[in-house]
């Protein structure tokens, strides 16, 4: 059975030595499961190249790992994929422009910046929309969600499935954060944040008072370092294996927006694919898609304690901490509602809701 985590890791599994204390590299994580199938008829030999932007130690790397063995096995070896992460080959604006070029073959940006293909995205950039996993996951697994992956059809993007890439956390190199006025800085300017290309998550920080500026991943670790911005957002096991805890002091456990990733594959790679193959990698997809919600999962507190461990200070918010920011991006859905579509929000809401009542 492969243990991507272990033989990924430079010290696979064991400790890496900060500070004179020893800290694991990534938590006990679940192996993938077994690939089942026969091999299928010799269809051709493909060499598909895949651009991600986060690192080895990720749940995003570690599910591609296992979506490349289940081609690999199913293949007899004539499908390899061959991985490039920590956005080596651009960010995800880029790589998927790459895919719509046929330049590259597949990538797994963040749902946000893709809502210039789909602007029915948008819907999950909206704050505080999803409130469990469970929710999350029963709206990624639904019609609804299905037909915003077909709606790339033409795009010369073929998307394939949904994962997690999270909960969004903020972190910054400034002050604590609590409060809506701890990122508006009363008697201080406000945080300047670093956000993805997205209007929506522009106007949340907007609307909080923060100074936001959009970037890509890519280039995040060393705008914080030069102090370009005072932080950013993304999830915990985000800024573990990113190590933005080295340039950022504060984390703040906001769970403001869940962000789903899209693993995408150029429509020209999907054409040239025989229907067997492409049965195939549609299938290895959302197995592999499971198995990255799974990683996230069991990254998701373990990092948020090992950068505590590693010297954040972390502010858990209680439930009326979290209300106030719910609160003061209300704003947020009255300017973005209508542009995204009430209905669409609301039969989102309903699966939400009834995952959670499950
Ligand atoms: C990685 C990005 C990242 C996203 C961001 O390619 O840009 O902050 O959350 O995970 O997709």
């Amino acid at each position: 059975m492969t243990r991507y985590w272990r033989s990924t890791l430079p010290l696979a599994g064991a400790a890496t030595l900060t500070l004179g204390m020893a800290h694991a590299q990534s938590p006990e994580l679940s192996d993938p499961p077994a690939i089942d199938g026969a091999v299928l008829d010799d269809h051709g030999s493909h060499t598909i190249r895949m651009g991600i932007g986060l690192a080895e130690t990720s749940p995003q790397y570690l599910s591609s790992r296992y979506f490349a063995d289940i081609l690999a096995q199913r293949t007899d070896g004539r499908i390899t994929v061959n991985i490039f992460p920590n956005s080596q080959l651009g960010d995800d604006v880029q790589m998927m422009e790459m895919l719509q070029t046929g330049t590259l073959d597949m990538s797994y940006p963040s749902s946000s910046p893709a809502t210039t293909y789909v602007s029915e995205l948008a819907v999950f950039d909206l704050p505080f929309l999803l409130p469990t996993r469970e929710a999350a996951i029963a709206v990624m697994n639904s019609d609804v969600a299905q037909e915003m992956l077909d709606a790339f059809e033409g795009t010369g993007i073929k998307a394939l499935t949904f994962s997690e890439n999270g909960y969004r956390q903020l972190s910054n190199s400034a002050r604590p954060v609590a409060s809506p006025d701890d990122v508006a800085g009363l008697d201080v300017r406000g945080l300047s944040v670093r956000t993805m290309e997205n209007p929506v998550h522009l106007s949340i920080w907007e609307t909080l008072g923060a100074n936001p500026t959009p970037m890509a991943f890519g280039e995040l670790f060393s705008a914080m370092e030069q102090g370009v911005v005072d932080g950013q957002e993304n999830p915990w096991s985000t800024i573990l294996t990113s190590n933005f805890h080295e340039v950022q002091d504060y984390g703040s456990e906001t769970r403001h927006v869940y962000t789903p990733f899209i693993m995408m594959m150029s429509e020209r790679t999907w054409d040239r694919l025989a229907p067997e193959y492409q049965e195939l990698v549609q299938d290895a997809a959302r197995k592999s898609a499971e198995y990255e919600i799974q990683l996230a999962a069991e990254y998701d507190d373990w990092s948020r304690d090992q950068l505590e461990e590693r010297g954040m200070q972390i502010t858990r918010l209680d439930d009326d901490q979290i209300a106030a920011f719910q609160e003061a991006v209300q704003p947020v859905y009255d300017e973005w509602a209508p542009r995204i579509g009430e209905d669409l929000i609301a039969s989102i809401q309903e699966i939400a809701n009834a995952a959670g009542n499950e």
